[in-house]
């Protein structure tokens, strides 16, 4: 088990912008054990009130769309055109399977991961969605705590990760390739839905021409979602990683959407939404938690279970049967 210190050597550390204690920070709410849960809540605690003075990005888009060579790219321009300190955290609950993650690459982010205002922090391995999103969720909070005022959070264009991001972030990017057709891209209409801008990658090129078609396709697409209560209609735009094009109107929409969101009070309003979102998220699991481990739910089980398989017993009833015994025995 590494070393542990005190909540204040972790806070100070962390709002001193140590990044060696930014790290052991963010290891510890990473930590499942409840010791260190209890340790993390308290640093937390202790670095919450300098937290929030960033602009949080979530980005998105199918393996193969370009996240990492645009991550590179996006993020050496908002270090060198203005003066960013940029922190990318990732959410790959898939990554549990090969014990790497999505930034585990980090061959395609090699210059920007030697910049001293760049953090560049791996997805948590092998816990569940739930477990990995809380601790970027408190992990966003250290590094904005800790000065980095831009946050990428980074996830895979499949499963339930996206809505988690989307949660955690203020602004949703989704990397799209032209001439893929939606289907390969794995891209469904909820995803599409959520994203403030689409950016469509590799536009270099013999693909420039068909992504200045996908551009104009996608654009009139997102007409037809109705406008969302931030008042900001989704932008399409082009880029290219490799010839660092659209690089500053993706960040231009950035600002814009920071700019509307702010006067009209959706930022606050939305990330007051997304607290709350957290709170209730962390209590269902923990109920979860509490009742498949009690032994009542242990004992009961194995033959409750295999008789509402079989159909000798309704769900509904099995159900609250178990929830009855559980909280007879004090576990609510
Ligand atoms: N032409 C062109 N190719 C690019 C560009 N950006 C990335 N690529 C290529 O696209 C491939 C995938 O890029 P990555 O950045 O690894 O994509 P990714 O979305 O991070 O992929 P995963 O990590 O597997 O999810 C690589 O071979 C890149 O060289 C670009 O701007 N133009
Ligand atoms: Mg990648």
């Amino acid at each position: 088990m590494p070393k542990r210190f005190s909540p204040q050597e972790y806070a100070q550390g962390v709002l001193s912008g140590n990044r060696i204690m930014l790290s052991r920070a963010i290891t510890l709410v990473e930590s499942t054990l409840p010791s260190d849960r209890e340790l993390a809540h308290q640093v937390m605690e202790q670095v919450l009130p300098h937290a929030g003075k960033s602009v949080r990005i979530g980005i998105t888009g199918v393996p193969g769309v370009g996240k990492s060579t645009f991550i590179e790219a996006f993020g050496n321009y908002l270090l060198a055109q203005h003066g960013k300190r940029l922190a990318v955290l990732a959410v790959d609950p898939t990554s549990q399977r090969t014990g790497g993650s999505i930034l585990g690459d980090k061959t395609r982010m090699e210059t920007l991961s030697t910049q001293p205002n760049a953090y560049i922090r791996p997805s948590a391995a092998g816990k569940t969605l739930g477990g990995v999103a809380r601790s970027t969720r408190e992990s966003i909070l250290l590094c904005e705590a800790a000065g980095f005022d831009v946050i990428f959070v980074e996830t895979v264009g499949v499963g339930q990760s996206e809505t988690a991001v989307h949660e955690m972030v203020d602004f949703f990017l989704l990397l799209m390739l032209a001439g893929a057709g939606d289907e390969l891209q794995g891209i469904k209409k909820g995803i599409m839905e959520m994203a403030d801008a689409i950016a469509i990658t590799k536009a270099d090129g013999q693909n420039l021409h068909q992504a200045t078609s996908a551009q104009a396709e996608y654009q009139s697409a997102l007409h037809l979602f109705p406008l969302g209560p931030s008042g900001w209609s989704p932008k399409v735009t082009l880029c290219s990683a490799y010839e660092r094009t659209g690089l500053s109107t993706v960040w231009g929409a950035i600002e814009e959407y920071v700019a509307l969101t702010r006067q009209n009070g959706y930022f606050y309003r939305r990330r007051q939404e997304q607290n709350l979102h957290w709170l209730k998220q962390t209590i269902r699991q923990s109920l979860e938690e509490m009742f498949y481990q009690s032994p009542v739910v242990k004992d009961q089980w194995p033959a409750l279970s295999q008789e509402v398989i079989a159909g000798r017993k309704s769900p509904f009833a099995a159900a609250s049967e178990l929830l009855a015994r559980a909280s007879g025995q004090g576990l609510f």
